[in-house]
Order: structure tokens, then sequence, then C-alpha cells
């Protein structure tokens, strides 16, 4: 039996573990990016192991989240990491140089090669052939210093596209298709392989579209076969010899096919307030629209900005809307700006804006109340937008610019197909990497303002635990829900201040009962549902609750990364064998387990006294994540073995 490539890949990787499925195996990683959210505590992990100089082919940190110097936070994050990137041997690229995602697939990104990422978007390389994953800061830090990373052997979903895709319809309503097919529940542990000559009609920006919004999914990453189409676009971005081939065996095998008919693909919708609420647009075109943003590691390549301007031009955004464009790298802005689209988004009245993560994260552009936002990105979790209000709706760039004219949301496909002016992919990027400085020789001195605060420190496992149920939240509890981004970014270095707000949005006075708890010296448990810590890598949705004494997460089910981040820094993650119990308890009950040092070095099945009943929790762990809990997490536990 062949290979598909999400194994070819990993095979040529693989530094521990036998390539079978489910089971724990350690790869070697290339390349690695950090963003400057997750980055600052990454490095000042990474500081901690002692390591002199990064030990990867490619280590870059990009500065795009938190762009915003509302006061001295941000600027002395960047600060930190320029002189700590340089000082380490890591490429830095500077504020307004571009998303990290979409900056990476441009000009670094390689075929065949493993990228990890320390944000849940990395998989955003698959477009280009490579294995790109998305982890916690800490395990991106231990990457770094070359150790290898961990993940469970995929199963592998081949989705297998024909057809081409019609004028007016694009990437994001295929991903968008997906998403309703596969939901964001109950992908974890797989990898989704995209074949089929569909495939071939697909340039690389539209292949990274799909695979960006993988993460939605739940999967591990998402992957296209490395063809002449990826040839062609590094060769437009003046770096052919990084390509080569690599398509999966014509006898390759996998867990599930879909097959998806790319010609029959129509213009979806994902509706308020999940990626897979989606509805075909005809479904509910006319519905009122306030603001309009284009931009996102989804939808902001040359090809996405240069087609909506192409359908502004000599038009006028309705005057009920704000229309907000944010390119995605600086060789998108400038490439606009030398032909022209850039003018015909400006005089069409668009607002442009830096080239940066902004309102897919909630730093500005907040929508009115109750506002109704139409948006090119990823994710349109409640409150995600600063709006608590606010009804997002995931679109493709072509709903988003012809809704931005009309006022309410337009259906692309009744537009006449000759009149479609889509883009084409450029015969040559223009390349000027002067905004990604590389380490300098013999540099020394690290910056660290007031923002800059310690790496977190944990403490080994005990064995007995003492506490309440701090908090009972229901399905689909995203990061977002737990460490809440927008304003609150500018606390990402500082781990007493950021707990403050953690579960913000869902329980504001969660943060301060359980510091309370634990300065009495009992700790805090917390019930979940459904697919808890979905959405982003934040490490810190892990690191702030534990810092305020949570050491247990029940749930119904986990999201990969969150699971990971949350042994990472010593909090066990169990599962409920009987959902019963979790109807079944209340906030505020009073929890109690001995013997866990025993329970969490070798057994399957962990009972919590919780009220006056036994709950059984499955505890499913390598040994590996079995000793990090014991140790109190990997950075203990990577110290000890340096
Ligand atoms: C996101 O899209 O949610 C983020 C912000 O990029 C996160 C990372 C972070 O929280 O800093 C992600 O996707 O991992
Ligand atoms: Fe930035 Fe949004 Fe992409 Fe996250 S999803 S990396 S916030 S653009």
């Amino acid at each position: 039996m062949g290979d598909c490539v999400t194994w070819k890949i990993l095979r040529e990787h693989l530094v521990e573990g036998e390539m079978r499925r489910g089971a724990e195996i350690g790869i070697r990683i290339d390349q690695t990016l950090t963003q400057d959210a997750t980055g600052t505590m990454a490095y000042l992990q990474f500081e901690a192991m002692g390591i002199p100089r990064v030990q990867t082919e490619l280590s870059v940190s990009y500065v795009d989240h938190n762009t915003l110097q509302t006061g001295f936070e941000n600027a002395d994050d960047h600060r930190y990491l320029q002189t700590m990137n340089s000082q380490f041997g890591i490429y830095y690229s500077k504020a307004g140089n571009g998303i990290c995602h979409q900056v990476h697939l441009e000009r670094f990104g390689r075929p065949g090669a493993t990228l990890l990422g320390s944000d849940s978007h990395t998989p955003t390389g698959g477009g280009l052939g490579m294995i790109a994953i998305g982890a916690g800061g800490l395990d991106v830090a231990v990457a770094m210093g070359g150790g290898p990373f961990y993940l469970s052997c995929p199963g592998v979903i081949n989705i297998r596209l024909t057809g081409a895709l019609r004028p007016w319809v694009s990437a994001k309503d295929v991903i968008l298709q997906v998403l309703q097919v596969l939901t964001t529940k109950g992908n974890v542990g797989f990898v989704v392989e995209y074949t089929g000559p569909g495939a071939q009609t697909l340039s690389v920006p539209e292949r990274a579209t799909i695979t960006n919004m993988g993460a939605e999914l739940g999967v591990t990453t998402s992957v296209f076969p490395s063809d002449q189409v990826t040839r062609s676009f590094l060769k437009a971005q003046q770096r052919e010899e990084a390509w080569r081939e690599i398509m999966p065996d014509p006898d390759a095998e996998y867990e599930r096919v879909i097959e998806l008919d790319l010609s029959k693909t129509v213009p979806m919708v994902a509706c308020p307030h999940s990626p897979d609420n989606v509805k075909k647009v005809s479904e509910i075109k006319g519905l009122r629209v306030d603001q309009v943003a284009v931009g996102s590691c989804t939808n902001s390549s040359f090809k996405d900005l240069k087609t909506v301007a192409n359908i502004l031009k000599g038009k006028k955004v309705n005057p009920n809307v704000s229309l907000v464009v944010a390119p995605g790298s600086r060789q998108v802005f400038e490439m606009i700006a030398r032909d022209g689209a850039a003018a015909d988004l400006i005089a069409s009245g668009a607002r442009i804006m830096e080239s940066t993560c902004g309102f897919c994260i909630g730093a500005g552009q907040a929508p009115p109340t109750d506002g109704i936002s139409l948006r090119t990105n990823n994710r349109n979790f409640e409150g995600r937008s600063g709006t608590k209000s606010g009804q997002v709706y995931l679109v493709s760039p072509e709903t988003a610019a012809l809704s931005a004219l009309s006022g309410t949301l337009a259906d692309p496909l009744d537009m006449p197909a000759g009149q479609y002016p889509g883009a084409s992919m450029p015969e040559k990027f223009l390349v000027d990497d002067s905004m990604v400085l590389p380490p300098k020789a013999g540099a020394t001195g690290i910056f660290r303002g007031p923002n800059i605060g310690d790496p977190p420190y944990t403490e080994p496992m005990r064995d007995s635990l003492r506490g309440e149920i701090g908090l009972k939240v229901g399905d689909k509890i995203t990061t977002d829900h737990i460490m809440p981004a927008g304003a609150r970014l500018i606390y990402r270095s500082n781990i007493p201040k950021y707990s403050e707000f953690v579960f913000e949005g869902v329980d504001p006075g969660f943060a301060k009962r359980a510091l309370e708890s634990r300065k009495a010296g009992r700790f805090t448990a917390i019930a979940g549902g459904m697919s808890y810590g979905q959405g982003s890598s934040r490490e810190h949705a892990a690191i702030c609750p534990m810092y305020l004494g949570v050491r247990l997460v029940m749930a119904k089910s986990f999201e990969r990364i969150h699971a990971a981040n949350l042994i990472n820094f010593g909090i066990l993650p169990l599962v409920f064998v009987n959902p019963e119990d979790y109807d079944a308890l209340s906030q505020g009950d009073p929890f109690a387990v001995d013997g866990l040092l025993e329970a969490v070095k070798g057994r399957e099945r962990i009972t919590v006294k919780i009220g006056a009943r036994d709950v059984e929790l499955a505890f499913t762990a390598t040994t590996r994540q079995r000793e990090i809990l014991v140790e109190g997490g990997l950075l203990n536990y990577t110290r000890k073995r340096l």
C-alpha cells in the first residue's frame, strides 16, 4: 500500500515511535513560527530552557497581532522580541510586514518541510505541501531547542476534488462547504488531504485559504500535494529552488474519502456564532449589513484583494456600511498600491488598515450594538469581534465586496458569469524582505520593559487535591471564552494581570473566586461539555487558569491543541465516562481526589468525589505526558532533561 502526502512527509521526519494510526510519534521540526501574542511567552520559556541558539533550519518571529500601541505594553513586547530573537538566531518580521501565515507562505514555506507554529492557523502552510501544525508556545519553544514534536499518528481524510470553481465562487466557499460536512467537532486526530484533478485548478493562495480554515475543523492539519501549481507560485516568489514534487502514491489509502465537485460549489456563509453554522448565501441573502471586513490570514492574498478592488472599481460603498480592508502582507499591500487596486478601494470608500490581524482578533473595528458584520476571516465566535451582541457572518471576498456595495448580503451567483472580474495570479510577486531582520552576529542584551513578566513556573503535581467546581460551562467552549483577546491582548506577557480576565465574558467573578480559593489552600476544577478548548492555540488558556489554581478540567471531549496545552502546564484534562455525571454536578460543588500521583502515572480512569458522588473520569495520555503532568508541566520536564 502506498503513502499519501501526509504520511510521506511524516515518515521523512519521524524520530520516535511507529507510524501506526493513533500511536504517539515524535517528528523533527524544520521550521517554526511564532507571533507576538503567543511569542513573548514562548520565548520567555525558550530562554528558561537555557539553550544558546535555535536548532531549527529556520525560526521566524512575527509581529502581527498586537500592533495597536495605545500604551507602552505592545511596544515593550516588540522590543523584547526583536532583541531576544537576534541573540538566539531567530528572524524577526517587524510589525507592518504582514500576518505570519501569509508572509510565511510567500517567503519561507517549503514543500515537504515540517512547520510548527504557536498559532492555530499555521496549517495555512499546507497550501504549499508542507505539514504545518499549530501548537502551544511551549511546544514551539521545545522544537526551537531541537526537541521533537509529539502527536498522535493521524488518520487521513481525503477530499478528492473534481471540476473547477465557477466564476464568482471561490476557495472560501469550498472550505465553508467542508465545514458544513465535517463540522468543528469530532475530527481530532485527523489530517485532511486534498487531491484530485480539481486541486490542480486551485492556486497556492486558494489552497492556503482552504488549509487555513481547516483549523476550524479541529484537525491536526490540512495539506495539498506539491505540484506544478506550487512550483509556479514559488517561481513567482523568486524561490523556485525551494520546490520539490510531493504527490500521493497512486495506491495511497485513506481512512475516509469525500468527493467534492468544485463546479457544484455555491457561495456559502457561516452564520453566528460558529464557523460550522454554514448556509448557502442564497438562503439568507438580503440580510441588512452594517460592516464588511476583508482581510485576515484566510483571505487577504493579492488575488483576493485585487478581486475585491475590481468589484468595487468605479462604484461606491453603501452609505450604511463601513468597509474595512486589511492586506495580508506588505507584499500584497505594496502590489495593490503599485497596480492601482488600492486607489480603487480608497475611491470606493473602503477604509484601509495595516497589514495585521486587526479586526479578526477584535483589535479594532468592533461592530455596533447588534451590528451585522460580514467578514472574510475564519472565526465568528460570540464576542470575538469586540461587541458581545455583534453578529459575525463569514464569507468569501466576492460576497463581501458585493454586499458592501448593496448594503445587504448579496449572492454573487446573481451576477452574470461574464462579468466576474476575478484577478489572476501574478507572474512575479514583488519581493522585498527588508522588514524581516536576520539575527545579528554577536548580539547581546535583551530589552525587558515592565510589561515583560516571568516565564510561567508550575509546581509538581500533588497527590491529593481539595476544592470546588469553580465553573460549569456547556459545549464548544472556545479559548476565546477562556482567555479573551481583543483589548485584553496587551497583557499577554504578564500572567498575573492577564489572569484577572479568565472567563471574563462567561462569568466575570470566576477569576477572583478561583484566586481567593487558591490563597486559602484550595484548588479549582472546571466542568465543560463537548469540544472544550476549540479555536486558538493560545496557551494562556491553560497558563492563566493554572496560575489561578485550576488543576482539573473535566469535559465531555477536548480539542487537540488545548488538551496538550493543559498537560503542558500541569492541568489534568479528564473526560466524563458517564455524561449523566456532568448533568448531576453544579457549580460550587466541592471535589476531592486522592492518590493522584499513582493514577496519573499509570491508570486510564480517575475517580473524583464531587459532592457526595464518586465520578469516574477517563484519562488518556502517553507515558511522556504522564511524566510531564507529574513534574508539573513541560517546562520543568524539559529543563530536567537538558
Ligand atoms: C486566533 O486567531 O485566535 C489567534 C489570535 O491567532 C490565536 C493565537 C493567539 O491567541 O494569540 C490562534 O489562532 O492560535
Ligand atoms: Fe491573526 Fe485572525 Fe489569522 Fe488568528 S485567525 S492569525 S488573529 S488573522
